[in-house]
């Protein structure tokens, strides 16, 4: 299968040559894409290097699969491009995740949803993708009501430049300006920009994401979420409610066979997800299961992903293997 990466130098494009390789997706003819001032760099794929080319260049090798990791403004420049000719589009930015003709999937909770000739298909935000892989389970069997949730969210999150923000600072230097205050020591409540309803960007895609990969807009969303001095992954504080009663052994049974959902629940042992313990992994990592007692059918929750990967590439390269088992490409 010919297949580009758009973006391929980029944190999370860079992740995503690293989980086809791991992950042995059956490519043929690997095309690098990057912005025009990386064309002619060399990326490393399965022991070979391979020439960064353009879009165009790119378009006329005819790929049959599109990964991209480039921006929306790109995305929803270049997408059409490709579907133009009949490549598939796997976009991880937020340019077409809540179009209402274009998927938002997460292999695990409605892959199914994906038809043939879904060409355009979106990739959801890091912190919504780890949170729905375990509301699946709980909405399945309970019926979830509202959700709360507060995140902690790795500086890779933002990119390689915050990456080295946060390394920066902690050796005494100053950083580059990337956050609007200092991040190490330091937590900011501010990811992405700030919209007139007083939320961010951020946690508006974590409200209207999870509606819409649930498939069910009366599931009721807060967000608040939270940039840490963390490179791991991201954590995620989540309190559910429900329309019935549950208890926490059933409940931790039901995150145990969810595919892709590890449970890590022993708080007398010390043991529970963190990212450092996350990152590198594919899985997503919940513990602290405990009810609320301060209402009904409500439970707490913490859920811990490392966000480049099932966050990003890994849940991108999950669509492109369920387009491939269809025959599809
Ligand atoms: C972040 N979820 O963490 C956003 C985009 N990757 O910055």
């Amino acid at each position: 299968m010919r297949v580009a990466i758009v973006g391929a130098t980029g944190l999370v494009g860079s992740t995503m040559l690293r989980i086809l390789e791991e992950r042995n997706f059956p490519i043929t003819e690997l095309i690098p894409v990057a912005s025009e001032r990386s064309v002619g760099t060399k990326i490393n794929y399965k022991g070979k290097e391979h020439t960064v080319v353009s879009v165009d260049e790119a378009i006329s090798r005819k790929p049959q699969l599109a990964l991209f990791s480039a921006g929306g403004s790109i995305s929803l420049e270049l997408a059409p491009r490709f579907e133009a000719i009949g490549c598939y589009v796997v976009d991880n930015s937020s340019a077409w995740r809540m179009h209402p003709d274009k998927k938002l999937v997460v292999p695990e909770v409605n892959g199914h949803v994906l038809k043939q000739n879904d060409y355009i298909i979106a990739n959801p935000n890091c912190s919504t993708i780890q949170m729905v892989m375990v509301l699946q389970p709980l909405h399945k069997n309970y019926g979830i009501k509202r959700v709360v949730v507060s995140t902690y969210q790795s500086v890779t999150g933002t990119g390689q430049k915050a990456v080295k923000e946060l390394l920066d600072e902690r050796a005494g230097g100053k950083g580059d300006g990337v956050y609007p205050h200092p991040i190490d020591m330091n937590v900011l409540p501010h990811i992405d920009v700030f919209q007139d309803n007083g939320y961010t960007k951020e946690e508006m895609k974590m409200v209207l994401e999870t509606c819409k990969i649930m498939g069910d807009d009366n599931i009721k969303v807060t967000a608040t979420t939270v940039r840490v001095p963390v490179m791991g992954g991201h954590s995620e504080s989540v309190n559910v409610e429900m329309n019935k009663d549950f208890d926490e052994t059933t409940v931790k049974q039901q995150f145990s066979e969810m595919p892709g959902v590890t449970v890590i629940d022993n708080p007398s042992n010390n043991e529970y997800p963190m990212p450092l313990f996350a990152a590198g992994k594919d899985d997503v990592f919940v513990g602290r299961i405990r009810r609320d007692y301060s209402q009904p059918n409500t439970l707490n929750c913490w859920i811990v992903a490392d966000n480049l990967r099932k966050g990003a590439a890994t849940n991108a390269v999950q669509i492109a293997e369920y387009l491939h088992l269809q025959g599809w490409i």
